[in-house]
């Protein structure tokens, strides 16, 4: 009882203080680690979260956050999630899916034609079949999935504007399957690099292009070593908030609901931010340089179709998993 009261006395000491620093010991001091940069609305979010839970959790629940892949990149991040070490991580579901096979299903080409439909799938039963996957392996995933966005792809030689100039191009894909597997029915010649990798291998030439959401582009100042960008939303990407099973079970329950909640809640919040970049950045790009063009979108998913990318995913994921994600969407892939 001293040490409580104690704690809420110089609670106000601690909240104004720097991110990594306190005035006193937590009862529960984890770390939260992502690949993504300071200024990228999920870090600006989940700052705005890790204040609250301190608050309403009266300074006992304490999350320092670790942008930039400062712990490791995702494969290694994704080892110390499991073994305890880094307590909370955010990842894609494709990335997950090297220790989830199945979490990679929202990742489909073209599945989602707009973010209604993802809110809708992610939130609904899809969302919940793949944090049930998720769970299976021993990490608790958040209720909300937190946005990436629709993807776009980069090039630092060319301007990509049909599936054929995709023809043996050097681009750089996150450590999954399934994004290997695109990039290959695209006729592309796809490599596997870590996200924290990724701007040095694009200035050094290792690859000619990568893809990702505009936000990311800006805030990873991608836009420094890649001239042109084509507008091929060719999926949407998320980020599952995940926990380590044992650190989370060690949180009393008011604690784990004040920390849920609040997480949730960011979510949401990050949800409207990172669309409304995702929207609104690629002016600021264009004056960083870039240049834009507009595919027919369509082309790129019959291109996927011809190569038998969507047959073989679907024995991959199963008639389960395909059923689900079709429901969701509203159409055969
Ligand atoms: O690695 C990427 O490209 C990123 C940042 O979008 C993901 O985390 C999947």
């Amino acid at each position: 009882i001293t040490r409580r009261t104690m704690m809420i006395g110089t609670g106000a000491v601690a909240l104004g203080a720097a991110f990594h620093t306190r005035a006193y010991a937590a009862d529960f001091t984890y770390k939260f680690a992502n690949n993504l940069q300071p200024a990228h609305p999920l870090n600006v979010r989940l700052k705005e979260a890790t204040d609250k839970i301190l608050e309403e959790s009266g300074g006992r629940m304490q999350i320092n956050v670790f942008p930039a892949s400062q712990l490791g990149n995702d494969t290694e991040t994704l080892s110390q999630l499991r073994a305890g070490a880094t307590e909370f991580f955010s990842l894609s579901p494709l990335i997950l899916s090297t220790l989830v096979p199945n979490a990679a299903i929202s990742g489909i080409g073209f599945a989602f034609p707009d973010y209604d439909s993802v809110w809708k799938a992610m939130d609904g039963e899809l969302g919940a079949y793949a944090r049930a996957e998720i769970e299976k392996k021993g990490l608790v995933p958040m209720e909300k999935i937190w946005d990436n966005g629709f993807r776009q792809i980069t090039s630092s030689t060319k301007t990509i504007n049909t599936p054929a100039d995709l023809e043996g191009f050097k681009i750089r894909v996150p450590p999954s399957p399934l994004w290997q597997s695109m990039f290959t029915a695209f006729g592309a010649a796809p490599t596997t690099i870590n996200f924290s990798e990724v701007y040095t291998a694009l200035s050094t030439g290792v690859v000619d292009g990568q893809e990702n959401p505009l936000a990311i582009a800006s805030t990873a100042k991608l836009y420094e070593v890649q001239k042109h960008c084509a507008m091929t939303n060719h999926m949407w990407d998320g980020f599952w908030f995940l926990a380590n099973k044992r650190s989370w079970e060690a949180l009393p329950e008011d604690i784990r609901e004040i920390v849920a909640k609040n997480l949730n809640a960011s979510a949401l919040d990050q949800r409207t931010d990172t669309q409304k970049l995702n929207d609104t950045v690629r002016e600021e790009l264009t004056k960083n340089g870039m240049t834009f063009t507009d595919p027919d979108k369509a082309a790129f998913r019959e291109k996927l179709k011809a190569a038998g990318f969507y047959t073989d995913w679907k024995g991959k994921f199963g008639d389960e998993a395909w059923g689900i994600l079709e429901k969701a969407v509203g159409t055969s892939l």
